[in-house]
């Protein structure tokens, strides 16, 4: 077992399993009170199945309460789903909603005492200590990986860069200058650091730095043989979502063979996507994650649409926490591009408010020195087509900021004549996505 690992931090990792368990219900219990007490929505859910909270006998009692969807968010947005007052909420954060308007979440005190836990917990399941060097990467602002990771790498005594993402060669001479050990990242981002280190002259392998905390979009084994080689790291996955808590929810442990789940603040289960049955331990199906110790927004049965599978054997670590496969594709159409999540309908509604757009366009994904690129095509009408360059030049930024209002991210775009875009008998293809990891 590595040294790491006894770190009195990771204690509740090896936690008993009945110990877990029986801390599992207790908190399980007391957050669908609470969620009964405080938020309409679920209070109205509960009593429509004849529910009370005292129904909870047993974890297996989770499967009888109602699923919350993203949708549930953006029907009571920004705030119907709090379950503390105004007074002590501390953080707000926002993701991507499905259409105009983003979803929130919220943390009081010991929300961010949890959350801190749990990411000062990750990083010493991938080595990490008080005296090591941060460079974290993640975004600063709504996004939740930024903030998540730099509460938990200072509380944990290192060193934290705070520098953001972007700015590759800034990253770069940070990277080398300070002496950094462990960078915070998406690991697409870091593929192209180390891309851009070879043109730059820098050697990674010369460096300090010897481990990567990745996520917050899929990556594969053979990403992960490509990093690990270039750089001479060992690099991690970790897993989160906003709705939930942001990263932490689960990550690798030295044994890099599947993500743990920081099963005493999260209950995880697998269901079927289409029938939304509990499925045997092993099956692939959709995670399913309920907060046990979240104040604020407690999340009950919240479905992911991340589809992994548990393992079945325990992990050499000898930590009692479950683990689940690396997350590679979802149950619904959401894309992940360079870290910032996309539903092609928030594409949709930015095209739309525009005149002059027809409802047919296409989003064409590509990876170019392993950074996420996104075109836009879209048909206009013919009295547009027609007009002069400048017109259209005007028309296609005032699309590109639209786009950018919903989604926040800049996307390239083309305007194309009417009747350009294949048209398909069904479904209408919108995504066609080439990015080869
Ligand atoms: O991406 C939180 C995060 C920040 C995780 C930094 C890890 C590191 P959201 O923006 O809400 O939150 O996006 C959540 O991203 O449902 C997955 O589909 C995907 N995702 C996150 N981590 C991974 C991962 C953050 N390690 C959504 N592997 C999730 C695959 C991931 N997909």
């Amino acid at each position: 077992m590595n040294m790491t690992e006894h770190h009195p931090i990771s204690a509740p990792d090896f936690m008993p399993v009945n110990e877990l368990r029986a801390t599992q219900l207790s908190r399980l219990q007391r957050t669908v009170q609470q969620a009964y007490d405080h938020v309409p929505l679920f209070h109205r859910r509960l009593d429509e199945r004849g529910l009370k909270p005292a129904d909870v006998r047993s974890l297996e009692d989770v499967r009888r309460l109602p699923f919350t969807v993203k949708a549930d968010l953006r029907d009571t947005y920004p705030y119907g789903l709090f379950a503390a007052p105004m007074k002590e909420i501390v953080r707000l954060h926002a993701s991507s909603g499905t259409t105009g308007k983003p979803i929130v979440v919220a943390y009081t005190q010991d929300d961010i005492r949890v959350w801190t836990e749990t990411i000062m917990r990750s990083l010493v399941s991938c080595g990490l200590h008080a005296g090591d060097i941060v460079q974290n990467a993640y975004g600063y602002g709504l996004f939740t990986g930024g903030l998540g990771a730099h509460y938990g790498a200072e509380a944990l005594g290192a060193t934290v860069i705070p520098i953001s993402g972007g700015n590759t060669e800034r990253q770069l001479m940070v990277m080398k200058d300070f002496g950094v050990t462990a960078i915070c990242c998406t690991p697409s981002y870091f593929l192209h650091l180390i891309d851009q280190s070879q043109q730059m002259g820098v050697d990674l392998k010369k460096l300090p730095l010897r481990a990567g905390v990745f996520g917050a979009e899929p990556w594969t084994e053979n990403m992960r043989e490509r990093i690990e080689a270039q750089s001479n790291i060992k690099a991690y996955d970790i897993y989160g979502l906003t709705e939930i808590i942001g990263p932490g929810v689960g990550i690798e442990c030295a044994h890099q063979a599947g993500l743990h789940i920081f099963e005493d603040h999260f209950l995880a289960e697998i269901i079927d996507p289409e029938t939304l049955e509990p499925l045997p331990i092993g099956s692939e199906g959709e995670l399913v994650l309920t907060t046990l110790s979240k104040q604020a927004m407690p999340m009950i049965r919240y479905r992911t649409r991340d589809i992994t599978a548990f393992y079945t054997e325990p992990c050499a670590c000898g930590r009692s926490i479950r683990r689940i496969r690396r997350i590679g594709r979802r149950s619904d159409d959401m894309l992940i591009i360079r870290g910032i999540n996309v539903f092609p309908s928030q594409i949709e509604a930015g095209l739309l408010r525009i005149e002059g757009t027809l409802p047919h366009y296409q989003i064409v994904l590509t990876r170019e020195k392993d950074l996420d690129q996104m075109e836009v095509q879209v048909e206009v009408t013919p009295e547009v087509f027609s007009d002069e360059v400048r017109g259209l030049e005007e028309l296609r930024k005032k699309i590109v900021r639209s786009i950018e209002t919903i989604t926040g991210i800049r996307v390239a775009l083309r305007l194309v004549e009417p009747h350009t875009i294949q048209r398909s008998e069904g479904k209408a293809k919108r995504v066609i996505d080439k990015r080869n990891m």
